[in-house]
This record gives structure tokens, sequence and C-alpha cells, in this order.
């Protein structure tokens, strides 16, 4: 209990009782003005901050930016969370784009763990999704559901015209289209602004991701192709207010896993409003372990919720990894500890170290890298798992998910 409040308030109230009566002014960061705004807007306590942010959000953004916001209301639903032991919900994912496009691959390669190619003969053996397909991941506790909505043209009718059945209380539409079938960019484009137009027109604040799909290591892409993604990425701009392309594109395939892995996870990290937290702490923990990247991955859908990296390039170089280590092992439910050297250019070697970590009754995977040899060959293991527990476990542990706000 104390160590969130430690970590959360201001110093003269972190022994005091009944967290959620406290004012926000408690709160680490809040200054007296922004007190006195939220305050004006009945967001006066933590407990009203916590349950009724969503209805003044784009007040208070006007005013504060949202990282702030964000992390306060994150803030305030884990103080109040952990007084009432209630765990929130979780988020709703709507992929959609037409057929063929790929979304029910992209939701199978996710979780694989075994080998490519028995990934690739799961795909290859895949039909048309028919109609709304739910599915569940789950991401370090916060329960994703994932609604893929089949996209052959008998099904997208039906979207389009009661698209308050499928859109309302979505978190994230994710759009999925093949680059590699030019023939159908303009469907798949007209198709894109149908949605657009709809989720529009039910006043939907949904923020958008773009998945260029099928973009193999291999296909090279021409003008035409390169074209219509800067008309995609023009008319999403100007009509989707949560749209930014340096944040909301991705170029997936299957052929690279950590393409898929990356996306999804950059998507997650996005949806919880804890992330500065998950992320500061994240990067005491590569620090303390001398590692250029750390990652704490999901033991049962492999997204990396916890991550730091030295250099953007160790990323793909750790995900890829991760895949090709757990592809090894065979049973799951046992402890294990993987440790490979990977020689990025001539001179450095990458030590890539893969264990799996318990705590809270939970079970995650922990993948670094470290230049550091010596430090490699010598890991403490248990000394390891300290260190992550104390960063990181009341980040886990209270995972104050929220969703983005939703009318
Ligand atoms: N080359 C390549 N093929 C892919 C990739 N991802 C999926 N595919 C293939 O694309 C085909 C269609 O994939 P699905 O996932 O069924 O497509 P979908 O979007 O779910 O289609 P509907 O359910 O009809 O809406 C399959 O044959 C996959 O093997 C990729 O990254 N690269
Ligand atoms: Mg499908």
């Amino acid at each position: 209990m104390s160590d969130l409040k430690n970590k959360l308030l201001k110093d003269e109230y972190r022994d005091e009782k009944d967290v959620s009566k406290f004012p926000v002014l408690a709160l680490l960061d809040i200054t007296e003005d922004e007190y006195n705004f939220l305050k004006g807007l009945q967001l006066e306590t933590i407990e009203n901050l916590a349950n009724n942010w969503n209805e003044h959000y784009d007040k208070i953004a006007k005013k504060i930016p949202k990282e702030r916001i964000n992390s306060w209301i994150a803030a305030s639903r884990l103080l109040s969370i952990e007084e009432t032991e209630k765990i929130t919900a979780g988020a709703k994912i709507v992929m959609v784009g037409i057929d063929n496009a790929g979304k029910t691959s992209l939701s199978i390669a996710l979780k694989h763990r075994g080998a490519l190619s028995q990934l690739f003969q799961k795909l290859y053996a895949l039909t048309p999704t028919r109609g709304l397909l739910r599915s569940k991941i789950e991401v370090f506790g916060m329960d994703v559901h994932l609604h893929e909505l089949g996209g052959q043209n008998i099904y997208r009718e039906d979207y389009l015209k009661n698209p308050q059945q499928y859109f309302v209380g979505t978190d994230i539409i994710l759009f999925v289209m093949d680059v590699q079938d030019k023939d159908r960019f303009e469907e798949s484009f007209e198709y894109l602004k149908q949605i657009t137009n709809v989720t529009n027109a039910l006043k939907l604040k949904v923020p958008w991701k773009i998945f260029f799909h099928k973009s193999d290591p291999e296909y090279e892409l021409d003008e035409k192709t390169t074209e219509i993604f800067g008309s995609i990425i023009d008319y999403m701009t100007k009509n989707c207010s949560y749209f930014d392309p340096a944040r909301d594109l991705f170029r997936t395939s299957v052929k690279i896993r950590s393409s898929i892995l990356g996306a999804f996870s950059h998507m997650f990290r996005k949806i919880s409003l804890i992330q500065e937290g998950v992320d500061e702490a994240t990067k005491n923990v590569a620090e303390q372990l001398k590692a250029d990247f750390f990652g704490l991955y999901d033991f049962r859908s492999n997204v990396c919720f916890a991550q730091f990296a030295l250099k953007e390039e160790l990323i793909d170089i750790a995900h890829n990894a991760y895949y090709e280590a757990i592809e090894t092992i065979v049973n799951m439910r046992e402890p294990f500890l993987r440790i490979r050297r990977y020689t990025l250019d001539e001179e450095v070697n990458e030590v890539f170290i893969l264990r799996d970590l318990r705590f809270g009754g939970d079970r995650y995977i922990m993948a670094m890298l470290t230049t550091d040899e010596e430090m490699a060959r010598n890991l403490d293991q248990d000394a390891v798992q300290e260190i992550i527990e104390e960063k990181l476990r009341d980040w886990i542990e209270f995972r104050g998910y929220a969703t983005f706000p939703i009318e």
C-alpha cells in the first residue's frame, strides 16, 4: 500500500488514510492552479477523477497536455483500485479491413509460439471470417477483447448499416490493408472511408491504427502503392482527430514476427494510462541490469508491455529473438533460461537472455540484451527477479488500465 502512495502522492499526504477522498492536489505533480481547474469541473477528489474523468476529458485536454492528464487519471485509478480492490474491465479493439487483408492471420501470428513453418500452415488453412469473430487476449492482466469484422462484402453492409452495434465502446479501431493486393486498393480505401464516416457520424472519438499488412521482407513497394499510402494518410489526418501517422501507422508481415509483436505491443502500451510510469520504471530496471534492451512479455499473449531500448534497432532484434527462443521451449510450464549471443555489426556482441518470471501468481517472460558478457555469464537470477519486482511489480499488479474517452 505505502509503496504506491510513495510513488504517486506528495509527501504530506503519504501517511493519511482513505486515499480516495483526498483532493487531487495530493497527486505528486499537480499544481494549485491545475487543481482549482479540476475542482471547477467537479473533479475535486481522487475518487471523482478516477470515476468521472471520461465526461470532462475533452475540456481538460484543451488546457492541459494529455500526457499529464493521463498520468493523473491513471494515478487516481491506481489508488482507488487499491482501496476497493476492484480491477477495471478490459479494452476492446475492433479489426476491420476487406476480406483476405490478413486480420485473422494477425491475431493468430501474435500469439503463436511454435516454429514459423507451423504458423504458415495454420494461416494457409484459414477460411474467410463469417461476420463478427470475438476473441480475447490477456495483456498484463488487462482483458483485451478483439473483435474481427469479417471483410467479405456480404458482411460489410451490416457493419455500415448498424455501426452502433459494432463500434460503440471501442478503444481502438484497427484497419488492416493488404499492401500486395493492388487491384483492390481502391476498394480497401473506399471501405476505410465508409467506416470512418459511420463512426464519425456516431461521434465516436476512437483512436485509429492502420496496418499496411503483408509488407513482406522481399516485397518492394512501387509508385502506385506509395501514392495510395499517401492518400490514405492525408485522408485519415484530415478526417480522424485521433490519427497521427507518426504514431498510428505500422508495416506488418507474418514473415517478420517482430513487426506484429511490435505493433500490438505499441498499441497496448498506448491504451494503458500508466505508460509513463511503466516506462520510467522499465528504464530503471534496464539501467540496473546494464541492459541495452529490456522487455517484459506477457506469457499468454506474447505482448511486450514494459519495454526499454537504448537504440531503436534493438527492439526488432529482441522481439525476433524472443519468438525464436520460445519456439525451442518445449514445456512452457517449467522454468527456463535461454542465453545466446548475437553479433550485430562486426564488433558488437549482444548477449540475449530470456527467462520466465513469476510474481503475484502470474507468469511473465523477461528478455534482455546486453553487451556486458561478464554480467550475462554471472547472472544472479534471484537478484534479477528482485530488481524487476521492486521496480515494476506495482505497475503490473495495480494495472490501472483505462480506456480512451469514448462517447
Ligand atoms: N504474404 C503474406 N500473406 C499473408 C500475410 N498475412 C496473412 N497472409 C495470407 O492472407 C490470407 C488471408 O488472411 P486472413 O487472415 O484470413 O484474412 P482476413 O482479413 O481475416 O479475411 P476475412 O476474414 O475474410 O475478412 C491467408 O492466406 C494468409 O496466409 C502476410 O503478412 N504476408
Ligand atoms: Mg478473417
